[in-house]
């Protein structure tokens, strides 16, 4: 059975012992520093999504929460799969699962809990919510990182669901950044070429499924609120939003509705990113002004600190992209898949694996390129490595001893140039627009299939046999 919504989720998490409370800290750098250091802790084995109460000068209640993706087990509840132990079998539920479901349309609703508190006008303020200030170089208070934007195509009402930071501004003036490409960013631009500002709503808080999609890439036209809805086999329930009536989540803790318009910039940022630097320093871009404000009681703020890996984001995004990749590699032709990885160390986009059964010459090649040319697997990429099927494609390890072994750089590697970058990318200089790709051809050569020297290692029957034999005497369970 699945649960309803945010509250529901946490109950459950709760009763699995997967949440941890803090009590009393400070909005100021401490939401953030605690979630760092809690999920770099030694020797222990899950992070548990960490709820914060009583945060200095906010009414009791109002909280939020942090890595709320950072666990096999949380992950399954989430998406409707068993919690898989091997990373690779539990990435191919995933996107067994999300490839199969159908889209669903979110159901409209005449209430829900999120109309506990409705703002419209006048005194309003967005720090009412606690809105943390994560890194100590951040240029502001982010109110928005967990959440789901909400923007709509005004040619032919495409409701698309993206996260993209929120930082705030003042009370009621809130951030817009979206990198080059991001659909949240089309749909403004074309109201923006009618001269029209762009409505637009954010959901603080909200189902984690949702931010499961919003912050993975779907394909244009395609509605995440749909694929959601497929996911979980029924709609997700919106109401219309009072102010841009956009389809909002009925159950969500918090959204704030505005508009967008054209020429209106602030500076945003720095901000601590998903690559582990503060990304572009601070620029002017598009602000959000604030139009209504609603909420649950006790509302929960969903957030997710980027830093460099482990992070929340990088645990969900490693296995919900490698998801996506591997479908839309599928949808693009490449037979013989056997796994896909985007490896978190790569700050998730910037090292991708996949391991293939050659078929025929030319086959790793093609793989390659498919990867490159995904909308999943285009975006701020920089090394991509294709192996063969004997090689587990989430192990760095066995990837890097394929990288040493079986190819020769001379051969095995090619450079794509002028590809699709975002200002966040450290690698290249600023004002640059674009980066490249290196891709690695770590597979046997086709032709040498036959001949290329054996791998060392003991059969699975002779495993097995002294398993059989001598397993009881061994140290650690091998089993
Ligand atoms: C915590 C977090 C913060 C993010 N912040 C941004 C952001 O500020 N701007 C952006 O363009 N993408 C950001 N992303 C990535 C987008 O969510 C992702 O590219 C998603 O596919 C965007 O949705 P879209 O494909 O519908 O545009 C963030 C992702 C996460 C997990
Ligand atoms: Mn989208």
């Amino acid at each position: 059975m699945y649960y309803k919504d945010l509250r529901d989720w946490l109950k459950l998490v709760d009763e699995f012992g997967e949440l941890g409370r803090i009590d009393g800290a400070d909005w100021n750098l401490e939401i953030g520093a605690l979630t760092e250091i809690s999920r770099n802790l030694k020797g222990r084995e899950v992070v548990p999504a960490l709820l914060f109460d009583n945060i200095t000068g906010y009414p009791a209640g109002y909280r939020v929460i942090t890595s709320l993706l950072f666990s096999t087990r949380r992950v399954a509840l989430t998406a409707g799969i068993a919690p898989e132990a091997d990373t690779l079998k539990f990435t191919r539920a995933l996107f067994e699962k999300v490839s199969k479901s159908p889209g669903i349309p979110p159901a409209y609703v005449a209430t829900g809990p999120v109309l506990e508190n409705v703002q419209e006008g006048g005194d309003m303020d967005v720090l009412k919510f606690p809105a943390p200030r994560f890194h100590e170089e951040d240029g502001g208070r982010y109110l928005g990182t967990a959440s789901v934007t909400i923007t709509r195509d005004p040619d032919d009402g495409w409701v698309n669901l993206g996260t993209y930071r929120v930082m705030v501004h003042d009370g009621q003036t809130l951030g817009f950044y979206t990198s080059p490409g991001k659909h949240a960013g089309f749909h403004r631009s074309k109201y923006w070429a009618q001269g029209k500002p762009c409505p637009v709503a954010i959901s603080m808080g909200q189902d984690p499924l949702l931010f499961m999609f919003s912050s993975s890439s779907s394909r244009e036209g395609v509605s995440e609120y749909d694929l959601a809805g497929g996911l979980k086999g029924e709609p997700i329930e919106v109401i219309r939003g009072p102010y841009t009536n956009l389809p909002i989540p009925a159950h969500a803790e918090i959204v704030i509705e505005g508009e967008a318009w054209p020429d209106d910039r602030r500076d945003e940022g720095p901000f601590g990113e998903y690559t582990g630097y503060y990304g572009s320093g601070m620029r002017p871009e598009p602000v959000i002004r604030v139009k209504s404000i609603l909420h649950r009681n006790d509302p929960i703020i969903t957030a997710s600190s980027p830093s460099k890996p482990p992070t929340d984001s990088a645990f969900i995004g490693a296995r919900m992209f490698s998801a996506r990749l591997w479908q839309q590699m599928e949808a693009a032709g490449v037979p013989g898949i056997q796994g896909v990885w985007c490896h978190p160390e790569g700050a998730l986009f910037m090292l991708k694996a996949v391991s293939i059964k050659q078929l025929y010459p030319g086959h790793a090649r093609q793989a390659l390129a498919a990867v490159c040319g995904t909308q999943m697997g285009a975006f701020t990429g920089r090394y991509v490595i294709v192996v063969d099927e004997d090689i587990d494609p989430t192990d760095l390890g066995q990837v890097m001893w394929a990288v040493c072994t079986r190819s020769d750089p001379e051969r095995s590697i090619d450079i794509l140039r002028r590809c699709w970058s975002s200002p966040l990318d450290p690698g290249i200089a600023p004002g640059e627009k674009t980066n490249s790709r290196c891709l690695i051809d770590a597979c046997k050569p086709y032709e040498r299939l036959g001949t290329f020297p054996r791998a060392v290692g003991t059969s699975p029957e002779l495993r097995a046999r002294i398993i059989e034999k001598f397993g009881h005497m061994l140290l650690n369970n091998v089993m």
